[in-house]
């Protein structure tokens, strides 16, 4: 089966349900960033429309009026796509496109295709065809004509109940062959990170469009892709970096996340974002200059905790205060936030504090030991050296080494499985 992405010029309007618990205003920035998304995959949104309700109508998600509404522009102006801010049930995009004559699609519809357009290697377009899939399965209707009119294939009435259940087998049996390769793309990764154990990683994390990228650039002079658009960055690329004189790590730089990310993606993206999870520090880079950055610092700590890297270490890098108006923001975030610095990543503001600030993070992850070793256990200096930073030898009169080391306290297990071995008492400093 054949996956297009939206062409491009097409025009669209962009429809949000004022409901629930959520405000108008909400919705209204929630369309402006659908609005980001929409000319990211090159669509030009030419109305924007809300509805206020009690709640979602089952069947058909709006009300019947809206509806209506809708169906009229969209005839009168030839609209060729509706994008819903909220995820719809396949009987709920059913029963719209009866009414309304377009495609219509869901946000996690129009994030799966920029994705789709944005994918150059081989694993960010397996991991992009995977997660398209498995949104479409439980969409493969009898009246999905959607479907059909989008990816081709079985005509526009939608595929008879036969050709249904052939397309889902085949859809099944492709999922299966991508997830196959995706876990050989998978070892072959782990394989690379484990290379890298022994070095301090330091991982770049924010909402899209933060300018993780441009961090990156900033600190390790790498040519890497950056662009004033919503998922600029899908892969992830790790470069060396200096951050004092003895002292280097690597950073990483990955996919940025949004609100409503689908799960699919966050699954089969899970290989690429690894590096987030095995980091000893995440840099949490927010666009401190952006109207809803409270917002999605939310999100993207939801985010992290989904990914199991809620609690590491980190640092709160409020970026591009050089667009902020407000500095009396800066001051009320310091208070607010722990371990926060305020930089500029393009203009190369504060990238300094940065760095110290990451230091003192480390240095908070870091555990004194001192160890008193009899001749027979001097052989346990090589394995030590291995994961702990000697800092000091000194041989009393009986012949016994006292070390003073110190390491990273991630390396506590190995540490006492290797005393726990060779019954070496020790005395801890911090
Ligand atoms: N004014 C200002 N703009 C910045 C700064 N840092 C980055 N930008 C701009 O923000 C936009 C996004 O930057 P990227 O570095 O691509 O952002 P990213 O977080 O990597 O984005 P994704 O890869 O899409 O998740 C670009 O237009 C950058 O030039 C800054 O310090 N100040
Ligand atoms: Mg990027």
């Amino acid at each position: 089966m054949e996956l297009h992405s939206t062409q491009k010029t097409e025009r669209a309007i962009v429809v949000g349900l004022v409901a629930n618990k959520v405000s108008r205003y909400q919705v209204r920035d929630y369309l402006d960033e659908l609005i980001r998304l929409a000319d990211t995959a090159g669509v030009e949104v030419v109305h924007k429309i809300t509805q206020e309700r009690d709640g979602i109508q089952p069947a058909t998600y709006l009300g019947k009026g809206k509806i209506n509404e809708i169906a009229l522009i969209v005839e009168q102006e030839k609209i060729e796509l509706v994008i819903f801010d909220d995820d719809l049930s396949a009987m709920q995009v059913r029963n719209l496109e009866k009414v309304i004559k377009c495609k219509i699609i869901d946000r996690s519809g129009l994030i799966l295709d920029i994705f789709a357009s944005r994918a150059k290697t081989k694993e960010a377009m397996t991991q992009v065809e995977l997660a398209q899939l498995q949104y479409m399965l439980p969409r493969l209707t009898r009246a999905w004509t959607h479907l059909s009119k989008q990816y081709g294939g079985v005509g526009t009435k939608g595929p008879g109940e036969t050709q249904l259940e052939v397309d889902r087998r085949a859809v099944r049996t492709r999922i299966g062959h991508l997830k196959e390769k995706l876990e050989g793309i998978s070892v072959e990764r782990s394989v690379q990170r484990s290379r890298r154990k022994e070095w301090t990683r330091v991982a770049l994390v924010g909402y899209t469009n933060a300018g993780k990228s441009t961090l990156l650039k900033q600190m390790s002079g790498a040519d890497v892709f950056i662009e004033d658009r919503l998922f600029a960055t899908l892969d992830t690329t790790v470069r060396q970096v200096a951050i004092s004189q003895t002292k280097r790590i690597l950073l990483s730089d990955t996919v940025g996340f949004i609100r409503k990310l689908p799960p699919h993606l966050i699954a089969s993206f899970r290989s690429t974002l690894a590096e987030v999870v095995e980091a000893d520090v995440v840099l949490h880079v927010v666009d401190v200059s952006h109207p809803q950055f409270e917002e999605h610092v939310c999100v993207v700590r939801e985010t992290l905790q989904e990914l199991g890297a809620g609690e590491k270490p980190t640092v709160m890098v409020f970026n591009k205060i050089d667009a902020l108006q407000d500095r009396a923001l800066v001051t009320s975030l310091g208070k607010e936030y722990e371990n926060a610095v305020f930089i500029s990543a393009s203009r190369g503001i504060n990238i300094s504090s940065l760095k110290e600030k990451i230091l003192e993070v480390l240095e908070h992850e870091l555990k004194e030991q001192v160890l008193h070793l009899m001749p027979s256990d001097y052989r346990l200096i090589s394995k030590l050296h291995e994961f702990v930073e000697i800092l000091e030898k000194e041989y009393d009169e009986d012949n016994t080494m006292k070390v003073r080391f110190r390491f990273d306290k991630k390396f506590d297990g190995r540490l006492k499985k290797l005393l726990g071995r060779s019954g070496i008492k020790k005395e801890s400093l911090k």
